[in-house]
């Protein structure tokens, strides 16, 4: 018997409740089923930069094909020396952290490459063709995995949100969008 406000007798009204919407979702099933699969999918813009090490060893063709073949394309790209000034405000929530003095002496210390790369989930993709931060973890076959250092010498930096994309982006492009 089902009282207004008795706990057990609620849950039992939300456990039906919740067996109704699992019928009416089946029908949805049943019906979703003869309709092509679509994966949610959304052109992105991220801000790429080849760090100064990757640039030193001559890697930029090849991590530039990394995104290429895997149909992320440059929309914008650029030769930059980043100084001291952009670097506090690219790396702006790492200033208080303990790494970010020689994180600042290695992101200052030669000509880096800047890009704007474009595609389908192109914030999330361009992640995980970067692998984790540390090189030493990350995967063979990802740009840290295969041309990384060590957790500061990481070969590539990319936006880790949209937002932060944006934002980047801004900083090294302007408000050309
Ligand atoms: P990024 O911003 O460069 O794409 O790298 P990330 O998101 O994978 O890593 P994040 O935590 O944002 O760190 C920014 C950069 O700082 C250097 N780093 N050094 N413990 C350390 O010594 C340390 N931790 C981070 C790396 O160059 C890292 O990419
Ligand atoms: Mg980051």
């Amino acid at each position: 018997m089902y009282i207004k406000g008795d706990w057990i007798g609620d849950a039992a009204m939300n456990l039906k409740v919740e067996e109704k919407s699992k019928t009416d979702n089946k029908q949805e099933e049943t019906i979703e089923e003869d309709k092509p699969v679509k994966q949610k999918t959304k052109i992105e813009r991220t801000l790429i930069i080849i760090k100064p090490d990757g640039v030193q060893k001559k890697l930029v063709g090849r991590i530039i094909s990394r995104f290429e073949d895997n149909d992320l394309e440059i929309e914008r790209i650029r030769v930059l020396h980043i100084d001291k000034n952009i670097a506090l405000t690219h790396y702006k929530e790492h200033v208080e952290k303990p790494f970010f003095p020689r994180l600042l002496q290695y992101i200052t210390s030669g000509p880096c490459i800047v890009m704007i790369i474009r595609g389908e989930n192109a914030v999330a993709r361009a992640r995980e063709l970067m692998g984790c931060t540390d090189p030493q973890k990350a995967d063979k076959g990802t740009i840290r995995g295969d041309f990384g250092t060590d957790i500061t010498i990481n070969v590539i930096h990319g936006s880790d949100c949209e937002s932060s994309a944006e934002r980047e982006i801004n900083i090294f492009f302007g408000n050309y969008l």
